[in-house]
Formats: structure tokens, sequence, C-alpha cells
């Protein structure tokens, strides 16, 4: 008999289990594993789309969905989707330009002004060339990218108003080149820290400050360690949904097509939810306390150009790259 990892029923684990495989298995289970709070719309979505994958399948396929850095830290699960350890692993283009360089364009600080152009970019030319850099380093993705947000900066000491708050700043950041360059630029002192060690980093002050979407300030309960949140809007960031490339090509061609469908169905929900929840959400952080201000991005976006910020990123990511983006953004940076 096979023995199998976590509740196959349920397609969401909080615990490991080992029991042997009952009568009515799936013929394919899937790890999802991912960084989020059960609580993100990441993972609210991600369960309907599980629960609908399996009952369109006749339950021949199974997706347990591991949340909260379970099964590891992002860089750790960028190594087990690789190697077939999990099947699907949700992950920032950000982050993931550790492995694929070019993965990372959308991240360029105060490129995207708004969500009007981040979905027909992510959905169009940009998000089909990102892809297709992924396919180059042996790893695959689902069509839509789900949602992260407009990244803000939070912090325990004081609001950041200007670029000069951000002097000497200890700031956590995801680990990626991008973002050490970009706090680099500013002065700050960035340390790269995975998504798993933040709130333990922010709670015992080896970091003052970190940046991530409204979202996260919530279900991530990162308001319990941090006080002010400035809204700078820096840089939009998402989640590809990276898939096992021999995993997914042992799935049979329908059930491909069935998780394909649910997932990029879930994303464009997720999509909405996230974006409703960022907009709402300030009103219950500061009830709890948290003091929000809104600098003017100018400046900030200022003073990377006078670092060279710019000119360094395109000369990495080369014309062909930082032409796609102009265009998605509809301006020159
Ligand atoms: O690590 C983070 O800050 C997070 C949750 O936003 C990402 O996954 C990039």
């Amino acid at each position: 008999r096979t023995l199998l990892v976590g509740a196959a029923t349920t397609g969401i684990a909080t615990t490991f289990s080992i029991r042997t495989r009952p009568a009515n298995a799936a013929e394919f289970t899937y790890k999802f594993a991912n960084n989020q709070a059960l609580t993100h719309p990441m993972n609210i979505r991600a369960k309907e789309a599980v629960a609908r994958i399996q009952e369109e399948s006749g339950g021949r396929m199974a997706i347990n969905i591991f949340p909260s850095s379970q099964l590891g830290a992002d860089t750790d699960m960028l190594n087990q989707v690789r190697s077939g350890g999990v099947e699907m692993f949700s992950l920032s283009p950000i982050i993931l330009s550790t492995l694929v360089p070019n993965a990372s364009l959308n991240g360029v600080g105060f490129a995207f002004p708004s969500y009007d152009q981040v979905w027909p970019a992510m959905d169009g030319e940009l998000g089909k060339y990102v892809r297709g850099e992924i396919e180059k380093k042996g790893l695959l993705t689902l069509e839509k990218i789900w949602d992260n947000g407009f990244r803000q900066i939070t912090s325990s000491r004081g609001p950041v108003e200007t670029p000069k708050d951000l002097e000497g700043f200890k700031i956590r950041v995801p680990v990626s080149p991008l973002w050490t360059s970009m706090f680099t630029a500013f002065g700050s002192a960035p340390a790269s820290i995975n998504f798993a060690e933040t709130y333990t980093a922010l709670q015992t002050g080896i970091v003052d400050g970190q940046e991530n979407p409204l979202a996260i300030l919530t279900t991530a309960k990162l308001f319990e360690v941090q006080k002010y949140v400035s809204m700078t809007n820096h840089m939009w960031d998402g989640f590809w949904i990276l898939l096992n490339r021999r995993s997914w090509q042992a799935l049979p061609e329908d059930l491909r097509q069935i998780v394909a469908r649910h997932f990029n169905a879930a994303a464009e929900l997720q999509r909405k939810d996230v974006m409703a929840l960022n907009a709402s959400v300030q009103a219950e952080l500061e009830g709890k306390g948290m003091k929000f201000n809104k600098p003017d991005g100018a400046l900030f976006q200022e003073k990377l150009r006078s670092a060279n910020f710019y000119k360094d990123w395109k000369g990495k990511y080369g014309e062909e790259a930082w032409a796609i983006l102009e265009k998605a953004i509809g301006k020159t940076l």
C-alpha cells in the first residue's frame, strides 16, 4: 500500500499525517505550497478551486494546500518545486528572479501607476514574455498571475514621509536583488528575510520595518509588530502559480485543463478580493492602532533616478525586456 502525506479529502492540510491509501484515493495528488495565511484571499480562492477540481475530475485529482510556509520558506520551496518535492508553489515574480532574472520586471520601483496598467500587462505581452523566461528555466506556470498588491512601507519607529526617512532604515525585504538594490538606492539597510521569518524579525527588532500590501498586514497580523504605514505604492507584486514540469506532464490532458481552468478562474476572483481588501482595510488597521500617512511618491522616484537605479536595471534586463515594461506602463522610467 502507498503512503500518502497530507489530508486528501479536505484540500487543506494543516498538520502532517501519514496514513495508508484509502480505497477512494485520487489518482493524482498534488501539494500546493504557499507563504500566505489561510485567511488570505489566495488560500480562500485556492480552496474553492481545489474543491471544484476534485468534483469535476470525479475525484481523480486531489490538491492539498499547505499555507503559511508550512513546507518551508520561499527560497526552499523554489528548489522543491524544481525538484518535484512539491508540485505547485505560488511565488512572487520578484523572488522568482533569483532563478529567472527578468521575471522581476513588474517590480521595478514606481513603474506601475495603478491596476489599470497591471492586468493588461500581466495578462498580455509582459506576462507572456515572463512566462517564456520561466519555461526556459525548466519550470511552468499557469497563465493568470494572482494578486499580492501594491506594496507599502511599515515601521515600528516612525512614519516614512520623505526619502530621508529611509536613510539608515533597517528594513526587511524578500530575498531578491531588485529589492536589495532599491532600498540600497534609498540609503537604507535592507535585510533579505523570507516571509516565514518576517513576523519574528519584526517582533525581535532585528529590523525596524518591512514593506507589503495592506491585505498582508491584517492576514499575517503584522499590525501586532508594526505601528506606522506609509502609503508609498512603490511596487506592484503578484504570485505566479509555478508547476513542477515533470508532474504536470504526468497529468492526462483533461486533468491539466481542469486544474488550469479552475486556478485561472480563481485568480480573477482573488484579484478582486485583494483589491477590495487593500482598499478597505485601512480603517480596520487604524482601529488596531496603526498610523497611516501618504508620502509624495515622486520624491522617492527622484531619489531612485539620481542613484542610477533605472539606468542600472535597464542594463541588467536588456533593451528588449525594458521596452516591454515601458510599453506596458505607458511611460519612460
Ligand atoms: O515575502 C513577502 O513579503 C510577500 C508575502 O509579499 C511575498 O511573497 C513577496
